[in-house]
């Protein structure tokens, strides 16, 4: 009541932060600001409202000031807050029901691969509870971008459109793309930022335009290296061209574990890339592919001080037992999944208290590209433990001790767990 304005100067603050958030996301455009700017004068005009009750309550009523006061500013500010409250609800339930994105992946119809993954072996699952499954189910797969509002896109005007340094640019609806000799594979997908023993990793059955040809009939240029993608909501996303020709099975990605890509994954066609962290191979909401080099172009997250360049490191991770868990005596199946995309996993080994590596089983895997579940059998005594894991890859590299930060191109590290053993 007595300085009203900083009650403004605070709300105008506020504002300003959510301006700048607004205007700091990859493809925001001055009228995004609208909806926070709107949101402050609203603001702004309730708070004027409680001021005014307030004055004149304090006018007529001088002898019990405080306690009008205080009645009058709770009922309007909880009405102030229903209102809000309630337009919000409203405006989330609109924007799901009538969801353009929603409506057109309905109507996607997906054709039979031409090339079929191939038969995953029996024993991809060790059987062991609390271990991660082969498949991560979509709706379970880890979410990492930028954007504060899924895309929302029509697959029926969507184009991609491929140009730069090649000979031929072009131009292709879901529907062209969707009439190519279609791959299917599992691959497991991580995330740069996933600390060691994160979460941000796994695996799906990806159904996908073979890219290398695609790229090939529009003729890269000599010189280039680069390929950047753009998606609608503007990120870009740069990978080596290498990892596009090198045999790798790099796809323009429709399909999900036999559905059309859920909106959250890239609705109709994201990238992906075997062997590379998603910010370098896995443009989602894709819309452009730019055949350029890497001194010509930084994209979103090297322009941070990303690497320019990630291909995947080796990481493995235990499952089970969960950290701190109290764990009965006697045998305990330690277990959880390994990865080295492209190189695979050739051994898991697990040491407790810091006792010898042991060999831990590893379940099979149907190629370099995926994951593998471990498991390995401890005869657990009261006390509390410490439990070890490290992998081996394909090419008989161990998984280095030394700890570094996921910044700029991906943890390395043993993860680690304690457990406790009543007695
Ligand atoms: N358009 C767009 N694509 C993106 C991102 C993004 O922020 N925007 N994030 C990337 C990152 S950092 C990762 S790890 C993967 C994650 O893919 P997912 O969310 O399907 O698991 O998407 C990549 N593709
Ligand atoms: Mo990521």
């Amino acid at each position: 009541m007595r300085r009203r304005v900083v009650g403004f100067a605070g709300l105008a603050a506020f504002v300003g932060v959510g301006v700048a958030a607004v205007l700091g996301r990859p493809a925001s455009e001055p009228v995004d600001v609208l909806p926070t700017v709107v949101g402050g004068l609203v603001a702004a005009g309730a708070l004027a409202v409680q001021l005014r009750f307030s004055r004149t309550t304090t006018a007529t009523d001088a002898a019990r000031p405080r306690l009008v006061n205080r009645r009058q500013f709770l009922v309007t500010t909880g009405a102030v807050a229903a209102v809000a409250a309630g337009t919000g609800a409203g405006g989330v339930v609109l924007g799901r029901t009538n969801a353009v994105g929603d409506r057109s992946r309905a109507g996607v119809r997906l054709p039979a691969p031409a090339d079929p993954a191939p038969v995953r072996p029996a024993g991809v699952e060790t059987g062991t509870t609390g271990v991660s499954r082969f498949v991560t189910a979509n709706r379970d797969f880890y979410r990492v971008d930028t954007a504060l509002t899924v895309p929302q896109i029509d697959a029926r005007t969507w184009r991609l459109t491929v140009r730069g340094d090649v000979d031929r640019p072009a131009t292709y609806t879901l529907d062209d793309l969707l009439r190519r000799p279609l791959r299917e594979r599992d691959i497991t997908l991580n995330c740069v930022s996933n600390e060691v023993g994160g979460p941000y990793v796994g695996t799906a059955r990806w159904l996908g335009v073979p890219l290398a040809p695609l790229l090939r009939e529009a003729g890269v240029r000599a010189g280039a290296d680069q390929l950047v993608s753009r998606s609608t909501d503007g990120m870009t996303i740069g990978t080596p061209l290498d990892a596009v020709f090198d045999g790798r099975d790099a796809m323009l990605v429709v399909g999900m574990n036999g559905e059309p890509l859920p909106l959250e994954h890239g609705f109709p066609v994201r990238l992906l890339v075997p062997g590379l962290y998603g910010y370098v191979g896995a443009c989602k909401w894709l819309k452009e592919l730019e055949v350029t080099r890497f001194d010509a172009f930084d994209a979103y997250w090297v322009k941070r001080g990303w690497s320019a360049r990630a291909p995947v490191k080796a990481a493995s991770r235990i499952d089970t037992p969960k950290p701190l868990m109290p764990v009965a005596p006697g045998p305990v199946q330690v277990a959880g999944v390994a990865w080295a995309q492209r190189r695979g996993i050739s051994a898991v080994e697990v040491s407790v208290d810091s006792g010898q590596w042991q060999p831990a089983r590893l379940a099979d895997g149907p190629s370099p590209d995926t994951w593998r579940q471990w498991a390995y059998r401890w005869d657990a005594t009261p006390g509390l433990h410490t439990i070890r894991v490290r992998a081996t890859d394909g090419r008989g590299a161990v998984q280095p001790e030394a700890r570094a930060d996921t910044f700029p191109d991906g943890a390395t590290g043993w993860h680690t767990i304690s457990v406790t053993v009543p007695g």
